[in-house]
């Protein structure tokens, strides 16, 4: 069973993310909050304490079997193996677990983006598709993930020219203009799939629920033999995506 169109693994290789709603079982949905709910430092039932609360970082739930079952009891990794390729990604791991909680005021700022893996300067550390997955719901500027529409292929540009440790010309500001900003501001159980050169981020959260999203990334078996050749042919080890032609996607 196809779980993308070939208009969606269009849009993916443009625009370097795709967004599927309705991926997630409900009560598995309700399960992973209640986890999540374990680990924050606020009155569940008292929204006042919810504002700027704790703790900041990823919540240590990752191995929390509701958390555990989003990678084994839904059809995300295969969905991501649908465009990778079958067979091509190593075995999963858990999912980070992400809060954004909210200001406490409506003085939103756009949010800038970072890359992954190459955040210490002089180490190559990466991965190669992956899931942001909202457990809440999430309104526009409430803390959505974030991406940059075709960041990617800028990313990638930016490697030919530069070693994979050199990220300096990244950080220029200006580097994304002029690209769509996308806000994953979707009910909860929506998930985003996203290229590993993506420029992303959780914007701030300037409504009142908090924010919850857990993230996984996945990688290719033989990421670490490819991963300095990929900025020259990005699309080559995608068996998945092998007959698209991006050039109309939406
Ligand atoms: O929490 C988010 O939505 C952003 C997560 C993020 O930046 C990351 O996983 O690298």
């Amino acid at each position: 069973m196809s779980h993308f169109s070939n208009e969606e693994k269009a849009f993916f290789k443009k625009n370097g993310y795709v967004v599927k709603p309705d991926s997630i079982a409900p009560e598995q949905i309700d399960n992973a909050q209640d986890a999540v709910w374990e680990h924050i430092e606020a009155d569940r039932s008292d929204p006042q304490s919810w504002i700027n609360a704790g703790p900041t970082g990823n919540l240590p739930c990752s191995d929390h079997p509701a958390i555990a079952a989003m990678t084994t009891d839904t059809p995300l990794y295969d969905m991501a193996e649908e465009l990778a390729g079958k067979g091509r990604l190593r075995p999963p791991g858990n999912a980070l677990c992400k809060m954004v909680y909210p200001t406490g005021h409506k003085n939103w700022h756009p949010p800038r983006g970072h890359l992954d893996g190459y955040l210490i300067e002089g180490v190559a550390d990466t991965f190669t598709i992956a899931v942001t997955i909202n457990i809440s719901r999430v309104l526009p500027r409430g803390g959505g993930f974030t991406t940059w529409a075709g960041s990617h292929l800028k990313v990638a540009g930016y490697f030919q020219r530069h070693a994979l440790t050199h990220l300096s010309g990244l950080k220029a500001p200006g580097f994304l203009h002029p690209a769509a900003r996308y806000e994953h501001a979707a009910p909860a159980g929506t998930v985003c799939f996203w290229h590993h050169y993506m420029l992303h981020t959780a914007s701030m959260n300037c409504q009142k629920n908090i924010r919850m999203a857990l993230v996984n990334r996945f990688a290719f078996t033989n990421l670490r033999d490819i991963m300095f050749d990929l900025p020259f042919d990005l699309w080559a080890p995608w068996e998945g995506l092998r007959d698209i032609d991006e050039g109309g996607a939406l």
